[in-house]
């Protein structure tokens, strides 16, 4: 795996250095060791284990960052994510087997909650009399289902969840949770689907309290995000299995920036899309060429991530294979 510059380097750590440390780091390393530690050590024979294989764990990023323009922040620049895409896959890997890191954005999407209206607290439940609270007949079904899914997932100890809602806290928790699973090796993967800030407002420039609006119109200076796919492919974890997303508008430059991607960040695969069609098609880009990954559209419960998580699985089965000793 060759290295990457000095400079991308340097900038990396200047990003780190001068972010605002992680209020709950210590709670969040304890709580990945703990998780990584407990199925690295499983050999659970589960059906897409190879002989002696352990229990593979992937991190599944999800959500949009935000960018604080001011440091005790009331204004922030958002990207857009529902965090549906990562609570659909994490729902499909953790049934293929796996265990999953969940890093998502506050408020967003949840796995098993999909099919719950978007208040379940309001609309879900009903009180018959002052004393009781009760499931709607009309959403017993889905709860029922949401319930039972999430608590299995996480009493086998399959689902860890950790939520971020900062560039800040996404990029330090990406890098504990890389440098966690360092050792797990090629059994481990990355799933980023997160929709991660390009540019930022560096936090020894910001502004400490709320802009002001009385002195007309606002300028403000972004400074670029360092790509840190690249330090994660080399440094933190260069022996995971690595998917990154490209997400664009224009369907016409979609698969030139996706197979850019691919070469530059020398992922093992990237997950393009279009905004408008991403809930029907993905094109998965890798070196083994272009594969279209469709919704099964006769089927109206069916979802693209059944059929893109499929072939990733696949994927990572063959890298394992390659890459194991
Ligand atoms: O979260 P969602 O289901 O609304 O959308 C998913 C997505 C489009 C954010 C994701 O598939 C993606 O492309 N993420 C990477 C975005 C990017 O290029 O930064």
């Amino acid at each position: 795996m060759s290295s990457i510059s000095g400079l991308v380097e340097d900038e990396i750590s200047s990003f780190f250095e001068s972010s605002p440390p992680l209020k709950n780091k210590e709670e969040v390393v304890a709580k990945l060791n703990q998780f990584i530690e407990l199925n690295s050590s499983r050999q659970d024979g589960f059906n897409i284990c190879l002989t002696g294989e352990k229990r593979r764990i992937v991190c599944v990023t999800s959500g949009g960052t935000t960018v604080p323009l001011e440091q005790r922040c009331v204004r922030y620049i958002d990207n857009f994510s529902s965090g549906n895409r990562g609570a659909a896959s994490t729902e499909n890997f953790v049934k293929a087997g796996y265990a999953v890191i969940f890093l998502y954005r506050r408020g967003t999407c949840q796995p098993y909650c999909r099919s719950l209206p978007d208040d379940p607290f309001l609309e879900c439940f009903e009180f018959p009399d002052a004393k009781n609270i009760r499931v709607r007949e009309s959403h017993s079904e889905a709860v029922k289902m949401a319930v039972m899914d999430q608590q299995a997932a996480v009493g086998e100890g399959r689902l860890l969840k950790l939520p971020f809602s900062t560039i800040y806290e996404y990029l330090q928790m990406l890098r504990e949770m890389a440098t966690a699973l360092k050792d797990v090796g090629p059994c481990s993967m990355f799933y980023l689907a997160a929709a991660v800030s390009d540019f930022y407002v560096p936090w020894n420039s910001m502004t400490e309290h709320k802009i002001q609006s009385g002195s007309g119109p606002l300028d403000i200076r972004l400074a670029q995000v360092p790509k840190m796919i690249s330090i994660l492919r080399s440094n933190w974890a260069p022996k995971a299995f690595c998917v990154s997303f490209k997400l664009e508008t224009d369907s016409k430059i979609l698969i030139e920036k996706a197979t850019k991607a691919l070469q530059k960040y020398k992922v093992h695969a990237v997950v393009a899309n279009e905004l408008s069609t991403r809930k029907e098609e993905v094109v998965v880009v890798s070196s083994s060429g272009n594969v279209v990954v469709r919704r099964d559209s006769d089927k109206p419960e069916s979802i693209v991530e059944d059929n893109l998580i499929r072939l990733i699985v696949d994927r990572h089965s063959t890298y394992i294979k390659e890459n194991h000793t």
